[in-house]
């Protein structure tokens, strides 16, 4: 069998693909260890509606019932999200086992690309990457979104990585992958909660429409994925300071407590919620949003392009 034989596409997705309409992706291993229930729940819906508000169809994608699922039914929302770290955390590793097995699994930002393009979606919204981690000279510890990124023609828009990782070798890897990093509206590459890291982008975009020319002129290349950082709303965002410190001890409290691999970033994000007194999971949900919003942007003015 084709990969293409593990997919299930909801029937609206596959109509809007036929007629070459505006899609985004989303992933959801945000719903299933990003967030906790309920307000996860509330964040897939919500992002959900922001892709149609903007003009686009979303396509939330997860593993369920041994399929590659592309278009989930509130259902299948609900039942993510109530799973939550019961759910597993698909990587591209686990696909495979994943499948036989039937499991329910909220995919990874490298899977979530990996199945939309196999389902032909080009554009997919998501918040932070994974990148590479603080340490990582010692952890080997590199998130699989980078090497994903790119190999496989999906463009993903972020709000950059958050500074519980090493922005700067994340960046190098970025770059090490062939990968194009575009700042929307900024010279900085944004630092999820914090609107700058203090590195640069490689190249600014100004509006949806520029950002879609230098798509469609990759995938005439033949290239791989593209990562589009959008900084976090300013009514929503850190100052990088006042948000480091917290860093610092989430960090500190994984390496007490043993904390590697895979487990890492769902901990480090728990206890970022624990620690701001829930403040980083009402940003995380903004910038989600925000990021929604501007694929959608990205969508309809490539699918104007190719129309
Ligand atoms: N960053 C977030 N929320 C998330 C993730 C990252 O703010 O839920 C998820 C994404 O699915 C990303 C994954 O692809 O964590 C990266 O995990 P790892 O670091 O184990 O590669
Ligand atoms: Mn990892």
């Amino acid at each position: 069998m084709s990969a293409q034989a593990y997919l299930s596409i909801a029937p609206e997705i596959a109509a809007a693909r036929a007629a070459g309409r505006p899609i985004v992706a989303l992933e959801s291993t945000i719903i299933t260890h990003g967030m906790p229930y309920p307000q996860n729940l509330a964040m897939a819906r919500e992002v959900e509606t922001v892709v149609r508000d903007n003009g686009a169809v979303p396509a939330t994608i997860a593993i369920m019932d041994g399929k590659l699922k592309v278009g989930l039914s509130d259902a299948d929302l609900e039942t993510l999200a109530r799973e939550g770290h019961k759910a597993a955390k698909a990587s591209r590793r686990d696909m495979a086992a994943l499948l036989a097995n039937g499991a329910t699994a909220g995919t990874t930002v490298a899977t979530t690309m990996q199945i939309a393009a196999l389902a032909g979606i080009a554009i997919f919204a998501t918040g932070g990457i994974g990148g590479v981690h603080r340490g990582a000279e010692q952890s080997f510890d590199i998130s699989a979104d980078l090497e994903e990124l790119g190999r496989t023609p999906v463009a993903v828009i972020c709000a950059g990585a958050k500074s519980i990782l090493d922005i700067a070798k994340t960046l190098e890897v970025l770059e090490t992958n062939g990968v194009p990093v575009l700042g929307f509206g900024t010279d900085d590459f944004p630092a999820f909660w914090a609107r700058q890291s203090g590195y640069k982008v490689d190249h600014r975009v100004d509006s949806a429409a520029d950002v879609a020319r230098m798509l469609a002129i990759q995938a005439d290349l033949g290239m791989g994925g593209v990562l589009i950082a959008n900084p976090i709303p300013e009514a929503d965002a850190w100052e990088a300071s006042a948000i480091e410190d917290f860093i610092r001890q989430a960090l500190a409290d994984a390496e007490a407590q043993g904390i590697k691999g895979k487990a890492a970033t769902p901990f480090l994000l728990q206890r970022m919620f624990e620690l701001t007194g829930g403040k980083s999971l009402d940003s995380n949900i903004a910038l989600v949003k925000n990021n929604a919003r501007v694929a959608a942007d990205i969508a309809v003015a490539l699918a104007g392009r190719t129309a």
